[in-house]
């Protein structure tokens, strides 16, 4: 039952209408390669369902985030991250225009690689 924005790139991917390098699938969820990769590991995590951002989410969608939060450390590891605590990753959500949003679909951008400016 998952609602699709005809209109959106991250929907196209997950219908597999645009190429993306996947790097996992389930049910619920589509992690992809992000075309612009910040550092050496960077990845992005969507719900299938169109979802505009972290604003529009309900308590309806908790089990699903919690997942993909679960999910993440052990993606980020299999992508090339380093363990905890030496290595570890970033998790970010921008929201909205002042968030730094800049695609209207819900996603988890996971980041890591040696980079020094992880640490500022
Ligand atoms: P944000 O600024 O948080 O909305 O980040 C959007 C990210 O999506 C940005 O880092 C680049 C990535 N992106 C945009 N279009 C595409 C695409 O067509 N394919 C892939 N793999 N990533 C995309």
């Amino acid at each position: 039952m998952s609602t699709q924005d005809p209109n959106c790139i991250f929907c196209k991917i997950v219908e597999g209408k645009i190429p993306s390098k996947k790097v996992y699938e389930d049910e619920e969820m589509f992690v992809f390669h992000d075309i612009h990769p910040w550092a050496p590991v960077h990845f992005l995590m969507v719900p299938k369902a169109h979802i505009p951002s972290l604003a529009q989410v309900s308590d309806q969608h908790a089990p699903l985030l919690g997942r993909m939060l679960a999910l993440a450390p052990r993606l980020a590891l299999q992508e090339g991250c380093e363990p905890y605590p030496q290595g570890g990753h970033r998790v970010i959500i921008n929201t909205g225009d002042q968030g730094g949003q800049e695609v209207h679909h819900l996603h988890i951008h996971v980041i890591g690689g040696p980079r020094p400016w992880l640490k500022g």
